[in-house]
């Protein structure tokens, strides 16, 4: 594939075709990382996952769903990456899935070839870092779960993408990655965890929790679409605005789809209904950064989570379920933001914070159910 250079991608992208699927769709613009992907009014405009293939539980099918087969790359940092290791962990698919987690803070990739800078995996054997301005730090070269890259001691994601064929980038997380095939199943979130919850039920510990149930999918689909471009990537379209006309929209939009979650968890336990859903997690995992990094990161400081009962409660409920706080690493979430991106933050300066861990470890005004 080749590189085209242009940060804006306007275009929708389609969806590989059995045919096709071990090549990648191709992004029509090429997007460094997020931080190139704004719009002509300086507005964030994320760029589509570009790996869009499905395990299916069928045998026959192109990646039939079996136990050690794939593996997921991520990183504890990101929150499109946080959404398939809580599945994983609440489906009881921590056998069957097995997971690399990579360095929290972005160094150049190919620092003799070019500028890219993104992940890449902990080196028990490095040599401190900075970030990719020689700024910060030192930080070490491996933080605590960061692992080697299992399969061909890739250093960086960007390798991993390479051996599948995509040169093109966007190099993102999560991967979910096939070892029979060699290849890139999908690196879409939303739906690596839709394959989670209903392909590997044969292997799961808990195949009867369904994070998608049929007669909530209405609800989950409608919570969905609000839920993704006002908070969750609300949050990266006030953080990485580059007009304040473009922050101004996004934080407008970000305060009130707040309050409206304070307001649906006053009166209902879950955000989708009275069960714990894909939604839940697919929100939680906004809500459990947004104090530490997001307020003060990407200037979200209107609301707090900390500050509001009913959404505090609701995060508390989440991380303490089985296998959940496990997916929650405070340190490597704010390493990353705070030190990954030195034109938001030149000197990698890392805020103390107010300890929102600490805080989720606190009861709950709740009863204790998933269901
Ligand atoms: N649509 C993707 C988005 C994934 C994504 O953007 N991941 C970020 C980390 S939070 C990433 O890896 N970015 C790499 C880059 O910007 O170069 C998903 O939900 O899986």
């Amino acid at each position: 594939m080749s590189k085209t250079a242009s940060p804006i991608l306007t275009a929708s992208l389609p969806r590989n075709s059995a045919s096709d699927a071990s090549k990648p769709v191709t992004n029509t613009f090429f997007a460094q990382t997020a931080l190139d992907e704004s719009g002509d009014k300086g507005e964030f405009k994320r760029v589509d996952a570009s790996w869009r293939n499905w395990v299916k539980k069928e045998p026959d099918a192109q990646f039939p769903a079996e136990k050690d087969r794939y593996h997921l790359f991520v990183a504890y940092a990101c929150p499109w990456a946080h959404r398939t290791l809580m599945t994983r962990a609440v489906k009881g698919l921590d056998d069957t899935i097995a997971a690399t987690v990579v360095h929290p803070i972005w160094q150049k990739t190919k620092p003799d070839q070019d500028e890219h800078s993104g992940w890449v995996f902990g080196n028990a054997e490095g040599e401190m870092l900075t970030n990719t301005e020689g700024n910060g730090g030192p930080f070490p070269s491996i933080f605590p779960h960061n692992e080697p890259e299992p399969f061909f001691g890739s250093q960086s994601i960007r390798e991993l993408y390479e051996k599948a064929g995509d040169t093109d980038g966007k190099y993102s997380v999560p991967i979910l990655w096939d070892k029979k095939r060699n290849t890139i199943v999908s690196n879409e979130s939303s739906e690596i965890i839709r394959m989670l919850n209903s392909e590997f039920n044969d292997f799961a510990k808990n195949p009867d929790l369904d994070l998608y149930p049929i007669e909530m999918h209405v609800a989950i689909d409608k919570v969905n679409s609000w839920v993704y471009p006002t908070i969750n990537n609300g949050v990266y379209r006030c953080g990485f605005a580059k007009s304040q006309e473009a922050y101004d929209t996004a934080i407008t939009e970000l305060t009130e789809s707040f309050d409206r979650i304070a307001d649906i968890l006053q009166k209902q336990r879950f955000i989708a209904g009275n069960k714990f859903s894909e939604a839940d997690i697919r929100l939680f995992v906004t809500l459990v950064r947004f104090d530490e990094v997001y307020t003060v990161y990407f200037k979200t400081n209107t609301r707090s989570v900390a500050h509001t009962p009913s959404i505090l409660n609701y995060c508390r409920e989440i991380y303490q379920m089985p296998g959940v706080k496990d997916t929650v690493n405070m340190e490597q979430i704010k390493a990353h933001y705070y030190c990954s991106h030195p034109i938001l933050n030149h000197f990698s300066i890392v805020p103390r914070g107010p300890d929102f861990v600490d805080l989720l470890e606190q009861p709950h005004n709740r009863n204790n159910s998933l269901n």
